[in-house]
């Protein structure tokens, strides 16, 4: 068997971290061995690397671990950056809208996807206006002025957001598409057609301890 020195990176096809990682490292042009996995059954490789169970997890040919989607993102483009993701736009503008959707937008969008989760269940339509302005909102505002996030050319930001917009919207397409958002309606609808975004949504199968590296 050929031992691959490529990054292996375990990944879930539907999680959103792991899709916005997908699409840095595919842009980037950075070849991985990319390990399908199921969250209810980890494999002891993929907890070995990273304890705290979640993906994605890349682990460098060096032994290096990296396991916050974020961090996955900012390694993979600063190999290869070829339409300039990370310097679309001052960083912390885009940190600052990353921040906003990893914390609050998505623990609204859980709630928003999960209502029998809380006791007494949530209201699907109180999420909804929550999360409408807490952040599709802003996102509208900013997307009136250009056709992306943090200015006229797609950043790192763009990506990052992107695949919890399109679970936001998947929960209720059409309360979604109903909502007075056009701006942000046109950028999802954008992204979502790149062909980028296909490539990265491909079917892997099932990875286990002793398969051959896809
Ligand atoms: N902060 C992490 C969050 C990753 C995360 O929470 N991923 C979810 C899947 S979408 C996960 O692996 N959850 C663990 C589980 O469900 O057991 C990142 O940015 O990579």
């Amino acid at each position: 068997m050929i031992v691959s020195e490529l990054p292996v990176l375990y990944t879930f096809r539907r999680c959103p971290y792991a899709m916005r990682a997908r699409l840095a490292l595919r842009q980037a042009g950075v070849a991985v061995q990319a390990r399908e996995i199921q969250l209810r059954a980890k494999p002891a490789a993929l907890l070995q690397a990273s304890p705290k169970g979640t993906v994605p997890v890349l682990v460098l040919p060096d032994g290096q671990v990296l396991d916050q989607s974020l961090d996955i993102m900012r390694w993979a483009l600063a190999q290869n950056d070829p339409a300039g993701w990370l310097s679309a736009a001052p960083l912390a503008e885009q940190l600052a809208w990353i921040e906003r959707s990893d914390g609050p937008f998505k623990r609204l969008l859980d709630r928003y996807k999960y209502p029998q989760r809380q006791q007494p269940p949530d209201a699907p339509e109180a999420m909804f206006a929550a999360a409408l302005a807490l952040q599709l909102q802003p996102m509208e505002a900013v997307l009136q002025r250009h056709a992306f996030l943090c200015g006229p050319r797609c950043s790192l930001a763009d990506m990052a957001l992107l695949p919890f917009v399109r679970q936001f919207a998947a929960v209720d397409p059409e309360a979604f598409a109903a909502a007075p958002v056009p701006a942000l309606q046109a950028w999802l609808k954008g992204l979502l057609a790149q062909p980028l975004f296909e490539a990265v949504m491909e079917k892997l199968p099932l990875w286990s301890e002793g398969a051959q590296p896809v």
